[in-house]
């Protein structure tokens, strides 16, 4: 039998739902989700293993169109994404400001000359969008289907994998161990934890220039002892991330240790400190600093 496997790259406006789409589809989240735009920063992969198929998922920040400091690095990313994959996935969520945006994103991933296919996302949200996309969309003559995380998980799971199984190349074997369902080291999805909570809990543009950094991971027998930083680009924003007799930042620390205990099936201490490095989403070297390099 013929065994296709590849990667997949999820190309969208910034609050799509791609990072949503891509926990449903591994069946696990391991990608962080938030209601707020451009939450997620580096690319981070996903692999759904199933008889025949390995689809390595690809989500990437969303396309943006602004180019200095942080946001060049957004950009740069999601553009390594359409030019490292095999397939590409525009999604198109229901809920976007205009259609126009959405047919831009269109046009962008045919214009990447690879196989591709169209994701009507949110589609428990404006069912009459739908009808409208779908006519705009229909000479592109690529696959056209809907989803919706939140609604008949399994249906469109299964109708999504089997687009991807036609559309990902042959493949001798799994490009990846069939056991792995991501590849992030642990630090790094721990940091990703804590930082979808301080995206929830803490308001207004603060999230935008806020990155986390685990300084020192100790695992331990019965326990894993975690020290993080909580970067901030101003000091007049530490009250604001500390909240009232430190209560704000308490209550990001108990969500996320609940969150990664639950999943490591492990008791954790954590412990969270902010730290100021002024301007940081400015200045390159900075962001370099805090991980977001696009690799070579
Ligand atoms: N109604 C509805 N909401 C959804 C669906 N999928 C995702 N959402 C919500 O949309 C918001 C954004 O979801 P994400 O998955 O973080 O979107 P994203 O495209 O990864 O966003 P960025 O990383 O910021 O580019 C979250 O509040 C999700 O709960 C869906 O199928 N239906
Ligand atoms: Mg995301």
């Amino acid at each position: 039998m013929s065994y296709k496997a590849g990667f997949v790259g999820l190309i969208g406006l910034p609050n799509a739902g791609k990072s949503s789409l891509a926990n449903m589809l591994v069946g696990e989240k391991f990608s962080i989700v938030c209601h707020k735009a451009q939450t997620t920063r580096k690319r981070v992969l996903g692999i759904v293993n199933q008889e025949g198929l390995q689809a390595i998922l690809m989500d990437a920040p969303g396309v943006i169109g602004k180019s200095s400091g942080l946001n060049r690095f957004l950009q740069d990313e999601y553009k390594d994404v359409m030019q490292k994959a095999d397939v590409l996935v525009a999604c198109l969520n229901m809920d976007a400001k205009s259609m126009e945006d959405l047919l831009r994103i269109a046009d962008m991933t045919a214009a990447s000359g690879k196989a591709w296919m169209i994701l009507m996302t949110k589609s428990d949200l404006k069912p009459h969008r739908q009808l409208i996309l779908r006519q705009k969309l229909q000479d592109y003559a690529v696959p056209i289907l809907s989803v919706s995380t939140k609604q008949e998980v399994d249906k469109h799971k299964e109708l999504i994998l089997q687009e991807f199984a036609k559309l990902l190349p042959q493949s001798e074997a799994p490009i990846y161990e069939e056991d792995l369902f991501t590849l992030q080291s642990t630090k790094d999805w721990v940091a990703e934890i804590i930082r979808e909570k301080c995206f929830y809990n803490i308001h207004e543009e603060i999230p935008y220039g806020l990155a986390v950094q685990v300084r020192k991971y100790e695992e331990l027998e019965k326990i894993d002892r975690i020290f993080a930083d909580i970067v901030i680009e101003k000091e007049s924003y530490k009250s604001i991330v500390l909240g009232k007799r430190g209560e704000l930042i308490k209550r990001i620390g108990t969500e996320a240790r609940k969150e990664i205990e639950l999943q490591l099936d492990k008791k954790v201490f954590l412990d969270l400190h902010v730290r100021i490095k002024e301007k940081w989403t400015k200045n390159p070297q900075a962001i370099r600093e805090l991980g977001y390099v696009v690799e070579a």
